[in-house]
């Protein structure tokens, strides 16, 4: 049994487009209306997973539900002439952001020594909280080897739960008993705190997490002001390793005081405000990161490219890898089509760690099934979609048959 981190990275699906639903989330309102690329965003997402496939090892993928959602359209009673927002949410290419598709506890931290997942309820936008259902049916088959996995249903409303965004894991090596780190805010701001406190401690005992090896820490207001609507827009952790800008938490000292209390190895690797200042750091998505350690040992970071536009960051990378800590390497990805709508590297994959010889092989990557993944995208994905297309017969149909037909070269037409 060798217990492996596997990133699970969500495939853009064929609807992908710009609608501005997510209040709160700078990139999506600025970009609001603007054409969208499906094809070439599946693209870069599956260039991104090759890389990282080559570099580090076992990488998984999770697929695009079923859009758009006309069971949502019907219960909403929506008008497609009127309620424009509420049409795009049904056709919302959301779920690429498995992040947020659950939380996961590995065998190692677990009362049971199984690998628990708790599908997220998004409930704080309804774009995202129709993904559940679908989300936890796939789940189910994925992680279907019940002597290793164990998927729930997600939290009930109305503590909102947006998965692995808020989640960090602290342990000495992904296979030993690790720290998890629950990160929440508080509402009353002028942005939606998506991640109720409630709804965090609920996963923590679904998951029968011993307390002392459950940490939970608030988020700072003033970073989900500053449109730090997840925690992964601030702070990533890995191993002994938190990488995390000094505004991410309400008491800043306070929670690295009770991240090393519960686990003494913990090493902080922190950017100062007067280097990268909060709101180039949630530009530029430089916490959005994949913190990885690397089979050559060390660990290297997978940025979004806009960090090598920024002075200020690629100043203060530069001079992070010219001293001796634990980042050995940084490694800028293009995912341009999904962070416009912010969603980074690390909004793009859900972290497993499990033995892959216990996942179903099917959403297992290698080189040959990449290859599929682009054949099938570039042949069915629609390649530009205007958001006044939506509701559009003609493109419905094209954005059903392109994820038939990759369920279909997956062998996963039961998900159909
Ligand atoms: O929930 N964007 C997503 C981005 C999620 C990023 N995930 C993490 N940080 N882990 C969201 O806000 C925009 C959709 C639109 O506007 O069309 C959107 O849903």
């Amino acid at each position: 049994m060798s217990l492996t981190e596997i990133n699970f990275d969500g495939i853009v699906g064929p609807s992908h487009n710009y609608a501005g639903l997510s209040l709160g989330n700078i990139a999506s309102a600025s970009h609001k209306g603007d054409v969208s690329y499906p094809r070439a965003a599946a693209l870069q997402g599956v260039e991104k997973m090759r890389g990282n496939l080559a570099r580090f090892g076992a990488q998984g993928f999770l697929l695009p539900l079923p859009r758009p959602n006309n069971s949502l359209l019907d219960s909403l009673a929506v008008d497609p002439a009127v309620d424009r927002a509420l049409l795009a949410a049904a056709w919302s290419a959301s779920s690429m952001w498995t992040a947020n598709a659950a939380t996961v506890s590995p065998a190692p931290d677990t009362a049971d020594g199984k690998c628990h997942l708790t599908p997220a309820n998004l409930v704080t936008m309804i774009h995202r909280a129709q993904e559940w259902p679908d989300t936890k049916r796939m789940l189910d088959v994925a992680f279907g080897n019940g002597d290793h996995f164990v998927v729930h249903d997600a939290v009930p409303p109305t503590f909102g739960d947006e998965g692995a965004a808020n989640h960090m894991r602290l342990c000495d090596g992904h296979g030993a008993q690790g720290v998890e780190v629950f990160v929440y805010g508080r509402p009353g701001g002028k942005f939606p705190a998506r991640q109720h406190e409630q709804a965090s401690r609920a996963v923590a005992r679904l998951h029968g997490l011993a307390p002392e090896r459950a940490v939970f820490i608030e988020q700072n207001p003033v970073a989900i002001e500053a449109g730090a609507f997840h925690n992964d827009v601030v702070a990533v952790a890995n191993e002994t390793v938190i990488f995390a800008h000094e505004l991410a938490f309400a008491d800043r000292q306070g929670a690295y005081d009770a991240m090393r209390k519960a686990f003494s190895a913990l090493q902080v690797v922190e950017v100062p405000d007067s280097a990268v200042s909060l709101s180039e750091a949630i530009k530029t998505y430089l916490f959005n990161a994949q913190l990885v350690t690397r089979p050559q040992g060390g660990m290297a970071l997978v940025v979004p490219d806009e960090c090598r536009e920024s002075g200020a960051v690629w100043g203060w990378l530069e001079g992070m890898l010219a001293t001796n800590g634990p980042i050995r390497e940084v490694v800028p990805v293009d995912v341009r089509q999904s962070m416009a709508n912010g969603g980074g590297p690390a909004c793009l994959r859900l972290r497993v760690v499990a033995d892959p010889a216990t996942v179903d092989p099917r959403f297992m990557l290698d080189d040959e099934k990449a290859d599929t993944l682009e054949q099938t995208i570039a042949s069915h994905w629609p390649e530009q979609i205007d958001p006044a297309d939506l509701g559009s017969e003609t493109l419905a149909n094209s954005v059903k048959s392109a994820r038939g037909a990759l369920l279909d070269r997956l062998g996963l037409s039961e998900l159909g």
